[in-house]
């Protein structure tokens, strides 16, 4: 198909009638209620100069100068991080428990769905517990703490961590299915103070901070215990919580919306896990990418795909370029359809799809449209990338169709869709093993020196970190403690970058 023949909002509109009937046949709900409480409000200019948005939608935001110090988890280890004088110090703290490796919370009744992946996992060594929400509810094993569901849960997690030494936890279920956490921004608007939530399972990693020097307190991201969670606020507006931003264990989601979904990513993980090995296909390094920003800097996307090629030895890249001519969906799906170890997309996102711009093009031009439909069409298993988008939205775990209508694409009705990310992970018959990708809008900052913040830098450190570990979760945990140190409060990017995927997988597949 040529490039620009249909504009984007038409084909917007087609993968959203497609989408719909693929949700209908996938077997998701759609509610008649309205029970969609984020409120994006308008952004405020003045942000634009410094940072590049990579959507045009966005709110305000502001690198802070802070210091790197924290709690957090290093090559397996609980580690704490602090300054004395002036010093920055590592210090590993003592562990004593090993009854489980990895703890699995459900909807209490996916707990059978999840039995062969318990079995799976322990056959390679890693000592698995299936627990349900009602049974941390109802304090089958602890007793429940907690002023909600999710805060209930993120003690259990400290519980898990000190009773019985997990450092791997899967959640699975949707929002819908299994609670996440808003952060809460806020600023001055034009007229009143805005807020602007973002969903962060980074919430659920973060158990620990430091008080002081240095006592290892509960990070309860209700400091100001004001029962809002995760507050970050302009300076004048409000006390933001203190939240250390370091993740304490090896924490992945995968966004089931039903038993059926259960299953197939239960027996795609296993499926991949016992074939990956060895094989011809894994070598691959699927690129794709374009100039995210046209007439400004480098050619973005291409030019980090590039850096990741050379940085992944062992691995054939794949290019799909604006620059080669290549960038579009077809070639997509017949890189997908060969397999690849890896997928690494750098430029722009939606809810439903990915689209970049062509080098000395404009912003409305779109190249390399890739929307969510099109993953149906994938035949790749077990032959699962494992896939980075270097993107706003993909991720965005509570598409709706309130996010259509911002777009001016109207929908009759109310209905809540499998997020892109996700999509590639639910779909039976291939697409990918594992996503990473951004719940909301994000920003990058990357020159002709390299990647220095935002998701950019992000997927720069969690390729670099494939010479550390072939463990999905340690590797995703590497990128952000390594991101933390460079960026120290970007809030921001660390909460909205989620891992779609289990956390102990084994890249690559067992031998
Ligand atoms: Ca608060
Ligand atoms: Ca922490
Ligand atoms: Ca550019």
């Amino acid at each position: 198909m040529p490039k620009h023949i249909l504009s984007m909002k038409w084909q917007v509109s087609v993968v959203i009638l497609l989408l719909l009937l693929s949700s209908t046949m996938a077997g998701i709900n759609f509610p008649a209620t309205k029970d969609f409480s984020f409120t994006e409000t308008e952004r405020v200019s003045s942000a634009e100069k410094e940072i590049h948005w990579l959507s045009p939608e966005h709110p305000p935001w502001e690198m802070k100068k802070v210091m790197e110090k924290g709690v957090g988890i290093e090559n397996g280890r609980r580690v704490m991080i602090y300054y004395e004088d002036g010093n920055l110090k590592r210090e590993y703290l003592p562990e004593s428990v090993d009854v489980y490796d990895f703890l699995i919370i459900t909807p209490d009744e996916w707990a059978s769905e999840l039995q062969p992946l318990k079995e799976h996992k322990e056959k390679h060594g890693i000592k698995t517990m299936v627990v349900g929400l009602n049974e941390i509810y109802s304090g089958k094993y602890f007793t429940p703490e907690g002023r909600d569901d999710a805060e209930k849960i993120k003690y259990f997690i400290k519980n898990a961590i000190e009773n019985w030494g997990v450092k791997y936890v899967l959640l699975v279920g949707s929002v819908y299915k299994m609670p996440i956490r808003n952060a809460v921004y806020k600023w001055r608007g034009s007229y009143k103070i805005e807020t602007f939530l973002m969903p962060t399972d980074l919430y659920y990693a973060d158990i620990y901070r430091i008080e002081g020097c240095c006592k290892v307190v509960f990070s309860s991201w209700d400091t100001n215990g004001n029962g809002i969670y995760g507050e970050d606020c302009e300076e004048g507006v409000g006390e933001s919580d203190i939240i250390d931003l370091h993740p304490d264990v090896y924490l992945g989601r995968i966004a089931c919306e039903n038993k059926r979904v259960v299953r197939n990513v239960v027996k795609k993980i296993i499926d991949y896990e016992n074939n990956a090995h060895g094989s011809e296909w894994f070598d691959k390094l699927i690129l794709v990418g374009g100039d995210t920003f046209p007439g400004w800097g480098v050619v973005e996307g291409e030019f980090m795909n590039q850096l990741v090629a050379e940085m992944m030895d062992g691995f054939e890249a794949y290019r799909i370029w604006d620059s080669l001519g290549n960038l579009n969906a077809l070639e997509i799906e017949k890189a997908m359809e060969s397999g690849a170890g890896f997928l690494y997309y750098s430029g722009h996102g939606f809810p439903y799809g990915w689209g970049t711009h062509p080098i000395n093009g404009s912003d409305e031009e779109w190249v390399g449209s890739y929307f969510t439909p099109y993953i149906m069409a994938l035949f790749n298993n077990p032959h699962l990338p494992v896939i980075f988008l270097d993107a706003c939205s993909t991720a965005k775990l509570d598409f709706n169709t309130s996010d259509l209508e911002e777009e001016g694409i109207p929908v009759p009705f109310d209905a809540k869709f499998p997020c892109f990310a996700w999509y590639f992970i639910r779909q039976p018959t291939g697409g990918g093993i594992a996503s990473i990708g951004s719940t909301r809008v994000a920003f990058t900052g990357v020159d002709e020196s390299g990647p220095h913040w935002g998701a950019g830098y992000l997927a720069y450190q969690f390729f670099k970190a494939w010479e550390k570990t072939n463990v999905l979760g340690e590797m995703f945990v590497e990128m952000q403690m390594r991101y933390i140190a460079e960026n120290p409060g970007d809030n921001w990017t660390m909460e909205e970058f989620i891992l779609l995927g289990d956390p102990t997988l084994r890249i690559g597949g067992y031998e």
